[in-house]
C-alpha cells in the first residue's frame, strides 16, 4: 500500500480523500492556490504545498506545478478528485512517466471513454443498447441532415469530446439541424479544441440513470447499483438518489450487466460511472462513461456500505477486488442534495462572499460532506458547490422527510444558497412520487 498520497484538488472532495487516507494509515499532501490558504482541508493534511495563484489554470490545472509538488514531497500516488485534472489522459500519463501512480484509470482508458463517439461504438459492438443515430462522427452539415432525416426529428447533435452540456444542440427540423450543427461545431472547437460531432435521436423527458463501476487491474469488474440523477438544471445535478425509484430488479440486472460489459471492454480500472438514459417506456440506452469518482458517489456508499475512495486507492495500489458481484448488497435509500452558493431568485447567479454563522445538520441518517465553516469566504474562482447533504433511511419516504429536516437545520448565514429551492423540490408531489425526468427543474421553475 502507498504510504503517502498527494491530493490534486480542493474543497469538499480534498477533505473526502484525506479522510479515506487517514483511515488507511496513508499520509496526505494537500495542494492549494493562494485563494485557498485558509481552506479547512489543509489543516487535516500532513503536509501542504501552495501551487500558485487563484485562477485554476495556474494552480489546480497546472500539471508542472502539481508534479513538482508531488516530487518535492516524495509521494507515491496522486488522487485527482473530480473536475480539474481528473479526466485528463495526458496528466495520467505524465504521472506514470514520473513514477507516480495516478489513482484512476490508464490514460488509454480515459481517452477511449472521453471520446463519446468511440464509447458509443464500443457499446454498439457489445450489443448494449444505444440511442439510434450516426454510425460514426459527422462529416459536414449536409450529411448530418441526411442522417437526421433518416432517423426522424427531433435529434441531438453532440460533441465527441463534450461534457457539461457544451457542444450539444437539439434540432426539430432541417433548419435547426443545420444551425445546430454549425453552433455545436463552433462551441466544441472553442471548448475542447476538437470539433468532432455525432448525432442521436433526441429522447424526450428521459431519466438519467448511472451505474457505479469498480474494476481492478486483474480484470475483475463489478457494479454497485445505480443512481438516479434526473434532477438537474443546465447540466448541474441538484438531487441524486440510490436506488432509482422506478427500477425493477430484472431491469437493474440487465443495465448493471451492460455497464460491467462496457467497463471491461474499455480496459477500465478504478471507480467509474456508466450513464444511461431511461425513456418513459423503460427502454434504456447507453450514452457515456465517466472516468472519475463523481460528486454524487456518497449515495452509493450509503446503500452499499462501501468506501469508494478507499476502493480507488486499493485498486491503484494493485490490490484485487475482494468483492464479487453477488457479495454486493443494497440497503435502504440514500438521497443527496447539492447545496450551491447561488441565488435561485436571480437565475442561480453565483453568490460568493463571507459566510457568517455556519452550522451543519446532524442526527440519525445524516451525512454532510462540506468544506465550509463560520467565517469562511466563498470565492468566485471555483465552482459554487459548498456542501452535500446525504441521508440514508430504510424507505424513500423516510429519506425525504429526513432530508427536509436536515436542510431545515442547516444554518448558513451571509450568502444565498439553493437550500430553499431544494426544499420546494422535496415537497413537490411529483418528486415525492418519484415521477421526475431531466426536464423537471426547468419546467418547475418556468411556472
Ligand atoms: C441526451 C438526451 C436526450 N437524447 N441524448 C445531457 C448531458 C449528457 N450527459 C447527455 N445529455 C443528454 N443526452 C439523447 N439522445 C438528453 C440529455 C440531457 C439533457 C439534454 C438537454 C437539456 C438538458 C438535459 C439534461 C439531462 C440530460
Amino acid at each position: 500500500m502507498f504510504s503517502r498520497i498527494l491530493i490534486a484538488n480542493r474543497g469538499e472532495i480534498a477533505l473526502r480523500v484525506i479522510r479515506a487516507c487517514k483511515e488507511m494509515g496513508i499520509e496526505t499532501v494537500a495542494v492549494y492556490s493562494e485563494r485557498d490558504a485558509d481552506a479547512i482541508y489543509l489543516r487535516y493534511a500532513d503536509e501542504t504545498v501552495c501551487i500558485g495563484p487563484s485562477p485554476s489554470h495556474s494552480s489546480y490545472l497546472d500539471i508542472p506545478r502539481i508534479i513538482s509538488a508531488a516530487e518535492i514531497t516524495d509521494v507515491e500516488a496522486i488522487h485527482p478528485g473530480y473536475g480539474f485534472l481528473a479526466e485528463n489522459p495526458h496528466f495520467a500519463e505524465v504521472c506514470r512517466s514520473c513514477g507516480i501512480e495516478f489513482i484512476g484509470p490508464s490514460g488509454e482508458a480515459i481517452k477511449l471513454v472521453g471520446d463519446k463517439s468511440r464509447a458509443r461504438e464500443l457499446a454498439r459492438s457489445l450489443g448494449v443498447p444505444i440511442v439510434p443515430g450516426s454510425k460514426n462522427t459527422l462529416d459536414g452539415e449536409n450529411k448530418a441532415l441526411k442522417i437526421a432525416q433518416g432517423i426522424g426529428f427531433p435529434v441531438i447533435i453532440k460533441a465527441a469530446m463534450g461534457g457539461g452540456g457544451r457542444g450539444m444542440r437539439v434540432a426539430h427540423n432541417d433548419i435547426s439541424l443545420i444551425n445546430g450543427y454549425l453552433a455545436a461545431r463552433a462551441e466544441a472547437a472553442a471548448a475542447f479544441n476538437d470539433s468532432t460531432l455525432y448525432l442521436e435521436k433526441y429522447i424526450e423527458r428521459p431519466r438519467h440513470v448511472e451505474f457505479q463501476i469498480l474494476a481492478d487491474r486483474e480484470g475483475n469488474v463489478i457494479h454497485l447499483g445505480e443512481r438516479d440523477c434526473s434532477l438537474q438544471r443546465r447540466h448541474q445535478k441538484l438531487i441524486e438518489e440510490s436506488p432509482c425509484p422506478i427500477l425493477e430488479e430484472d431491469l437493474r440486472r440487465k443495465m448493471g450487466d451492460d455497464a460491467v460489459k462496457i467497463a471491461r471492454a474499455a480496459g477500465y480500472t478504478g471507480a467509474g460511472t456508466v450513464e444511461f438514459l431511461l425513456d418513459p417506456d423503460l427502454k434504456y440506452y447507453f450514452i457515456e462513461m465517466n472516468a472519475r469518482i463523481q460528486v454524487e458517489h456518497p449515495v452509493t456508499e450509503m446503500v452499499t456500505g462501501l468506501d469508494l475512495v478507499k476502493e480507488q486507492i486499493k485498486i491503484a495500489a494493485g490490490q484485487k477486488l475482494k468483492l464479487k458481484q453477488e457479495d454486493v448488497t443494497f440497503d435502504g435509500v440514500s438521497i443527496e442534495c447539492r447545496i450551491n452558493a447561488e441565488d435561485p431568485a436571480e437565475n442561480f447567479k453565483p453568490s460568493p462572499g463571507k459566510i457568517g454563522v455556519c452550522f451543519p445538520p446532524g442526527g440519525i441518517g445524516v451525512r454532510v460532506d462540506t468544506h465550509i465553516y463560520s467565517g469562511f469566504t466563498i470565492s468566485s474562482h471555483y465552482d459554487s458547490l459548498i456542501a452535500k447533504v446525504i441521508v440514508h433511511r430504510k424507505t424513500r419516504g423516510s429519506a425525504i422527510r429526513c432530508m427536509r429536516r436536515a436542510l431545515d437545520e442547516f444554518v448558513i448565514e451571509g450568502i444565498k444558497t439553493t437550500i430553499p429551492m431544494l426544499q420546494d423540490v422535496l415537497s413537490h408531489l411529483h418528486f415525492i412520487r418519484g415521477e421526475v425526468n431531466t426536464g423537471f427543474i426547468e419546467e418547475y421553475f418556468s411556472t
